[in-house]
């Protein structure tokens, strides 16, 4: 049965992907770098960035929130262009990538740096032509986003991944690298929808810290999967992070503890939700992601 969250996924993700495959069609002149940024902008994934911001609006405000699907798809721009180049040869080495070639298997190592480049910097063109939103909150979002996913975030994240493989991290190291790598557009995603929502501070310090603990979680998930699971259940390689000799929680602490670690980083999300005076359910079913299932 599907919970509500993954309902609110299914109204509103056609419309962010249409918005962002709209405008890369208005704006971009070159018909490869088009093809090759729709190919894994509509390649499928699960649309969890977008779908945080518009569940924060939803929970936090009486917004209509189709006026902010637009700023929904910018997010998604991000993390597509952060897949592309992470799948690359000199990066993670990825044939496969939501079930389908990677984008640079698909047209090449040169047209995939480009198609990651123009959603990087696409995204934050989207967000600037926006007309539901005032220049303030404008200059907010781009700074938010612009901040987490760059290099004091996402970027600085993944240069610490790709430049310690084979070296032996300890927890608050490779906890500081996954904050950074994987939970900072997580965070990101949550406080521009928390902007928008005009929340106050109080909650936006307990959503923050909300975000850390998804964040995070969604990186010990990947890592627990990585290890008990299969390519056609994950639409990508397995087992990979041991035969690249990857830092991964499993491989630190142990298989049951990195599944303790997350049921714990889970529990605690939930209080926090439990801690605000407003219904969080949508927030609430979006936890049922990290289930392993068992
Ligand atoms: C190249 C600057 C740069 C950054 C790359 C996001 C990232 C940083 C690398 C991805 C590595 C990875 C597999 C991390 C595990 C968690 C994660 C971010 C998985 C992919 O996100 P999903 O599961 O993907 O939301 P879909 O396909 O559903 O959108």
């Amino acid at each position: 049965m599907k919970n509500s969250f993954t309902e609110f996924t299914d109204t509103y993700s056609k419309n962010i992907i249409e918005n962002t495959t709209n405008y890369i069609e208005t704006v971009t002149n070159n018909s490869l770098l088009k093809e090759s940024m729709i190919y894994s902008l509509t390649a499928g994934g699960k649309r969890i960035r977008p779908m945080l911001f518009l569940a924060m609006i939803k929970t936090f405000s009486n917004l209509e929130i189709s006026d902010y699907c637009k700023i929904a798809g910018s997010i998604e721009m991000i993390h597509t262009y952060s897949l592309i180049h992470d799948d690359l040869p000199e990066m993670d080495n990825d044939d496969l990538r939501r079930g389908k070639l990677t984008n640079h298997k698909k047209f090449g190592v040169g047209p995939a740096v480009l198609a990651g480049d123009g959603l990087l910097t696409m995204s934050f063109n989207l967000i600037s032509t926006s007309e539901k939103i005032t220049d303030d909150k404008k200059i907010e979002l781009i700074s938010i986003l612009s901040e987490y996913s760059g290099t004091s975030g996402m970027i600085s994240g993944q240069m610490t991944d790709i430049t310690n493989e084979n070296k032996k991290l300890n927890l608050e190291e490779l906890v500081s690298l996954h904050m950074r790598k994987t939970g900072d557009l997580l965070i990101a995603s949550i406080l521009m929808g928390l902007v928008i929502s005009d929340s106050n501070d109080e909650i936006k310090a307990k959503m923050k810290k909300f975000g850390k603990n998804i964040g995070l979680a969604f990186q010990v998930k990947d890592d627990i999967l990585d290890q008990v699971s299969n390519e056609e259940i994950m639409g990508k390689k397995t087992h990979k992070d041991l035969k690249k000799g990857k830092n991964t929680f499993p491989s630190l602490i142990g298989l049951d503890a990195s599944k303790k670690y997350l049921n714990d980083l889970i529990l605690e999300a939930k209080q926090i939700l439990n801690s605000i005076d407003i219904d969080t359910k949508l927030i609430e079913s979006f936890l049922e992601y990290f289930n392993l299932g068992e």
